[in-house]
């Protein structure tokens, strides 16, 4: 409709987007044929039904297992390439995007195989598509704080072709002062920092995020209201959240869009940005995630601040930035 095409008009970037999270369920049926992996579903149908989640560890469940249908170079430029193409339709002109090279790595992927194919299709897509793409390599949480050590030493040599370092997957449990060295040398590499922070954990791991991992952005911070002064303190040192709307909706973070309360965070002044997250699992990309929030209140104004903040909070240089505002 008209509303949609309004949001698909405006300037944006997206902030908070798994590269292995937009693998369509297809798509990894077409991945796994050719690469002789076994799943437990072989038809679109069968596969569709899994995508009922009841909280954020039922979700990667299914996540990690398609995962292991990723296997060559040439499957992930495929999936960065169907991505881009995916997000052009959307309006996005620039996207910084995670990818979980430990979870490759396990299955007997090798970095530079990963790096690679993400990176040809970075180049496709930016040449095809006219959206630019840069890489945030997420630390797996769950995953021993060794292994996040010896991914790290396996980044250096190619330290230059990836942006920043995130920390994501299961959150409770796994806090981010655990990774206090692991961002430390991430910083010393020149790398931007973020962490997936309150999104089933409390404002404790986003203090312990801004204060021990000394991070630019919070990766959802959906629980930051839950305290008055969290809120201030995001206002003051400007902060970005990359909120998720319909990933929070279904993973049962909030109970629907007013539960998000994105009007609040603009009120208090919090730099507040709207993502997909894992747009092939949670049944919508860049614009439904901002046409959900028209049912919480938000008015097209709104979402065009939100698209506004969405080039501040990146890490565009000014230059760029002020040519997509
Ligand atoms: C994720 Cl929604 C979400 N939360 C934490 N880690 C993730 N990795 C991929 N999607
Ligand atoms: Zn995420």
């Amino acid at each position: 409709g008209r509303l949609a095409a309004a949001v698909q008009a405006m300037p944006k970037t997206e902030l908070h987007v798994h590269i292995e999270g937009t693998l369509e369920p297809g798509l990894a049926l077409q991945f796994a044929a050719r690469n002789d992996v076994e799943l437990p579903w072989t038809s679109l149908d069968a596969l569709s039904a899994q995508y009922e989640f009841t909280d954020l560890q039922s979700f990667l469940d299914l996540y990690y297992r398609l995962m292991g249908t990723l296997r060559h170079a040439q499957d992930f430029h495929d999936l960065m390439l169907s991505y881009l193409r995916r997000a052009a339709q959307d309006g996005v002109r620039h996207a910084e995007i995670f990818f979980d090279p430990q979870v490759h790595l396990a299955n007997g992927i090798p970095y530079d195989t990963v790096l690679d194919g993400l990176h040809a299709g970075l180049r496709e897509g930016e040449e095809r598509y006219g959206v630019s793409g840069a890489l945030i390599l997420c630390i797996v949480r769950d995953l021993p704080l060794q292994d996040a050590e010896r991914m790290l030493d396996l980044a250096v040599p190619r330290a230059d072709e990836v942006l920043g370092i995130g920390l994501d997957s299961a959150e409770v449990g796994h806090p981010p002062k655990l990774f206090e060295h692991v961002f430390e040398r991430a910083g010393d590499l020149g790398w931007h920092r973020v962490a997936h922070a309150g999104e089933e954990a409390g404002i404790d791991y986003m203090q312990q995020a801004l204060d021990l991992l000394h991070v630019e952005r919070i990766d959802h911070g959906a629980h930051a209201l839950d305290d008055a002064a969290m809120m201030r303190r995001l206002a003051e040192e400007r902060v970005p959240v990359t909120r998720c709307p319909l990933s929070n909706i279904r993973l049962h973070v909030v109970k629907d869009a007013e539960g998000l309360r994105i009007r609040d965070f603009l009120d208090a002044g919090v730099i507040t940005t709207v993502n997909s997250d894992d747009p092939a699992y949670f049944g919508g990309y860049l614009t439904d995630n901002y046409l959900a929030l028209v049912q919480a209140g938000c008015t097209l104004y709104d979402l065009a601040r939100l698209g506004e903040m969405s080039i501040q909070a990146s890490f565009l240089d000014q230059g760029r930035k002020a040519a997509l505002l």
